[in-house]
């Protein structure tokens, strides 16, 4: 019997990589959805997507997914859903802890590996270590697509110019820092955001109720062609931090994925 590891030679398997990568990644350019951030609330968005047959793709800037939900409460690795929010994870099988009527409790861990694997498995394609440092605009300053690169490459602060691509809307999942709608704020001039002095005034400190009730409401298509979800949502409506509550954010999630997909289909 031939010996299995004669086949992976180093040029087999850098040519496996290149033209692996490649493929998927050339098939990444025209999207129906660009997602910016694979937290809870891109994550979400990415998969109910991807479910009704959409073309998704997110773009992560670090290594790992999951964002803020790995650490849990201060590194203690649990976080807190309520009843509305549920069925999205256990329709992902996540399992869930009744603590008190209407509340669980629910192990980070699982639930990043369920939620992204489950996203896989509808169809999303998710690029990690690459940054979304800026929107494509098309007539009348629409969001066209995202302006991608290397995070490696910032954190070098080294010189490259970026690769673009094209997607017919764009989500701002990318948390506290609502990084795109910053983006858009500080490049187009006039952009009008949610926001009446037209920036982004961050969070508000901690009010979880508060915080938690905001975030469906502030999901919203925010710029045309971009919608905005999960933390930055809040924080571009001046809106409380809530802590390892995630319940509003899977919500928000999957709000920016009824919104989304109503914007697909009007673009045809
Ligand atoms: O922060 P994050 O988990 O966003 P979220 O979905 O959920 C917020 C909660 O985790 C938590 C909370 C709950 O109480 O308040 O914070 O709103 O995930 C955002 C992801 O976006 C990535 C970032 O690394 C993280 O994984 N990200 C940030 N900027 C960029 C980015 C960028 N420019 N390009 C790509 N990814």
């Amino acid at each position: 019997m031939q010996d299995p590891t004669a086949r992976v030679d180093e040029v087999s398997i850098s040519r496996l990589i290149v033209e692996s990568f490649a493929a998927d990644f050339v098939d990444s350019l025209e999207l129906d959805v660009a997602i910016a951030g694979a937290g809870p609330s891109g994550v979400t968005a990415a998969r109910l997507l991807a479910k009704q047959g959409l073309k998704v793709a997110v773009f992560e800037r670090h290594l790992h997914v999951g964002g803020g939900m790995w650490g849990g409460g201060m590194l203690l690795p649990r976080i807190v859903i309520q009843e509305e929010a549920k069925y999205l994870l256990e329709e992902v099988g996540v399992n869930l802890k009744p603590w008190k009527e209407g509340v669980y409790a629910a192990d980070s861990v699982e639930t990043v590996a369920k939620c992204t694997a489950a996203a896989i498995d509808a169809g999303v394609r998710i690029w990690v270590g690459m940054k979304v440092e800026d929107v494509v605009i098309r007539e009348n300053d629409r969001v066209a697509g995202v302006v991608i690169n290397w995070e490696a490459v910032s954190i070098a602060g080294l010189h490259v110019d970026p690769l673009a691509l094209m997607a017919k809307v764009v989500i701002d999942a990318t948390g506290h820092d609502s990084v795109v709608c910053r983006n858009v704020v500080r490049k187009i001039p006039g952009a009008e955001l949610v926001s009446p002095n037209k920036a982004v005034p961050g969070e508000r400190p901690m009010w979880a109720e508060k915080g938690e009730a905001a975030l469906v409401p502030n999901t919203i298509e925010v710029y045309p062609g971009l919608i905005v979800t999960g933390m930055a949502a809040n924080a571009l409506s001046a809106q409380p931090r809530m802590g390892a509550v995630f319940g509003g954010m899977f919500l928000s999630g999957q709000r920016a994925a009824e919104l989304a997909a109503e914007l697909v289909a009007k673009q045809g």
